[in-house]
């Protein structure tokens, strides 16, 4: 167990969850500090029945903490967890900015854990749409190794944060009582619509996102031979996000046994009895810390192809989760 944990950002869409996380599960700490900025300073919040007040995220705040788990935007990581590494502290970080830093650990638990105990300074924790589609394709890279995947995702507005549910609803509101509304989070209408862009516009007309889950991807399996394609689209869905996955692999995978590999992995949950209506759905998906597959079939256009879909939480194992889940590891070897 941790002597001091201090929580940073904790009133934000993912920080609200994983200070419930947090509170769930077993300890990891003694002491818990919450950290945020000006704006949320003073903030009471109720952490396990004592009431704490949110404290200025400063570098002078990380004297005496063991453990940081962070949830900000990327400038705001960049700015202060560098002081918390400084300070001694191990530092989880759920933000982009030191991801591909080649002195830092990206790292899901289940698909690559040593990664985080090696690790001297900061482990990251990836992007929602790259840690779903990585776990789900760890169990069959062990078996067949992957060679390609050509992804398509259909993201959640709660990626977007607290403003990007608040667009949806506002939008939809406005769109069906033909009303104005202006969408802070999203530059194209959210209501009724699919964008065919997440983040900016990077090398050869992808995405951030979409390059997210290329370079991302490479780095957890520690393979840079694996090829993805990804397009990533957001749609007006509240939360989960889904994601089509055709996978090519050195060694065949039949139906049957991708099942197999997909049940006896950690995390992983198959729905897969489609003529009921049994497949993974945004709707029946959230709040669960698990990533769900279902439509497993063979690819008709490759012998060794696999076409999958796959729905997780994108609050809860796309970031909260996975960072606790981190978090838990070290615990268990302080
Ligand atoms: C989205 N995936 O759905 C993004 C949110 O790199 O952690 C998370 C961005 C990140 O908009």
């Amino acid at each position: 167990m941790f002597g001091t944990l201090a929580l940073v950002g904790a009133t934000g869409a993912v920080g609200r969850i994983m200070v419930g996380l947090l509170e769930q599960r077993p300890d990891l700490a003694r002491k818990y500090k919450f950290l945020a900025s000006a704006r949320s300073v003073g903030t009471k919040i109720t952490f396990k029945g004592v009431e704490h007040t949110i404290e200025l995220l400063e570098s002078a705040a990380f004297q005496g903490v063991d453990l940081v788990i962070a949830s900000t935007p990327d400038e705001v990581a960049a700015e202060f967890l560098p002081a918390a590494v400084a300070a001694g502290c191990k530092v989880i970080d759920e933000s982009g900015y030191f991801r591909m830093n080649p002195d830092v650990a990206l790292v899901i638990p289940e698909v690559n854990p040593q990664a985080a105990l090696d690790a001297k300074g900061i482990i990251a924790s990836p992007n929602c749409s790259t840690t779903q589609m990585v776990l789900a394709l760890k169990p069959l890279h062990d078996f067949g190794k992957v060679k390609r995947v050509v992804v398509s995702t259909y993201q959640a507005v709660s990626g977007a944060g607290v403003q990007g549910i608040d667009d949806l609803i506002g939008a939809t509101r406005a769109t069906l009582e033909h009303e104005k509304y202006e969408q802070k989070a999203f530059k194209s209408p959210i209501a009724f619509n699919a964008i065919p862009q997440i983040g900016g516009f990077k090398e050869n007309g992808y995405t951030s996102e979409e390059l997210k889950m290329v370079y991302e991807t490479r780095k957890i399996m520690g393979d840079e031979s694996i090829q993805v394609c990804p397009t990533c689209v957001r749609i007006p869905v509240a939360n989960c996000h889904s994601e089509t996955i055709l996978v090519e692999t050195e060694k065949h995978i039949s139906v049957e046994k991708a099942k197999e590999l997909f049940s006896s992995f950690p995390g992983i949950t198959v729905i897969d009895t489609p003529e009921h209506g049994g497949y993974p759905m945004p709707h029946s998906c959230t709040g669960s810390d698990q990533v769900f597959v279902g439509r497993i079939r063979q690819d008709l256009s490759h012998p060794n192809g696999l076409s999958f879909w796959c729905v997780s939480d994108n609050l809860r194992k796309g970031a909260a989760t996975n960072a606790i889940q981190i978090a838990e590891l070290l615990a268990s070897r302080v």
